[in-house]
């Protein structure tokens, strides 16, 4: 009941609201639909899952949380293969702003196992292509996570995360975990929010007669 609160939490709410407006999401893919790189293993340890089951990584993760070590958080593809496409469906639209990658970590001084060139394809839910990114590269055998901004692209249901090249293993590429986040809303959106909030808030006032001052 808004009548309880005082006028500065009221405030405090509304500010609070508009930076909630504000926030980025971070979502994980909900299924790998292909992969022609292939997997160590379809389970466990190395499988391809692991790089979008949160594995390794806090209970609600961001694009700024440390992924452990170890292969039964990440995948490896099988031996010889170190290059191919994953797709993967986000399991709805979402208009997205970057590609979070934690990348493979190898053991002291690295193993060279890590993606190093690739690109990304984004694709409506009818599998139409949105937009190709230009080819981009990623740091090996660092646990912080990568993120690859770019301009957003709205409706994206599926992606396509082609690996170019590793960073020189003969044999593996490996990934620990990917991610996306979703784009902050347009400032439009945002004001038509916060008028939104205003106006319910002036029915509130209407009705109570509690915020006349600050509202009229
Ligand atoms: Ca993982």
């Amino acid at each position: 009941m808004f009548h309880h609160y005082g006028q500065k939490t009221t405030l405090s709410l509304l500010f609070l609201f508009f930076l909630s407006t504000l926030q980025a999401t971070v979502i994980s893919p909900l299924a790998i639909l292909s992969n022609s790189v292939g997997e160590f293993s379809p389970t466990g340890a190395f499988a391809a899952a692991r790089i979008i089951d949160g594995s390794g990584l806090p209970v609600n993760f961001d694009e700024n949380s440390i992924h452990a070590t170890g292969g039964e958080f990440a995948w490896s593809s099988p031996s010889g293969s170190t290059t191919g496409t994953m797709r993967f469906d986000l399991g709805a639209s979402f208009d997205l702003k970057s590609f979070v990658l934690w990348n493979n970590t190898g053991g002291a001084g690295g193993d060279t196992e890590g993606v190093q060139n690739f690109q990304l394809s984004f694709l409506d839910e009818n599998e139409n292509l949105l937009q190709t990114s230009s080819v981009l590269t990623a740091t090996d055998d660092i646990s912080i996570p990568q993120s690859f901004l770019f301009s957003t692209v709205n409706d994206v249901r599926l992606v396509d995360f082609e690996i170019l090249s590793n960073h020189g293993h003969p044999s593996f590429v490996g990934v620990q975990e990917v991610a996306f986040t979703t784009a902050v809303p347009e400032p439009s959106t945002i004001v038509l929010s916060l008028l939104s909030f205003l106006f319910l808030i002036r029915i509130r006032n209407n009705q109570q007669r509690e915020f006349s001052l600050f509202f009229s």
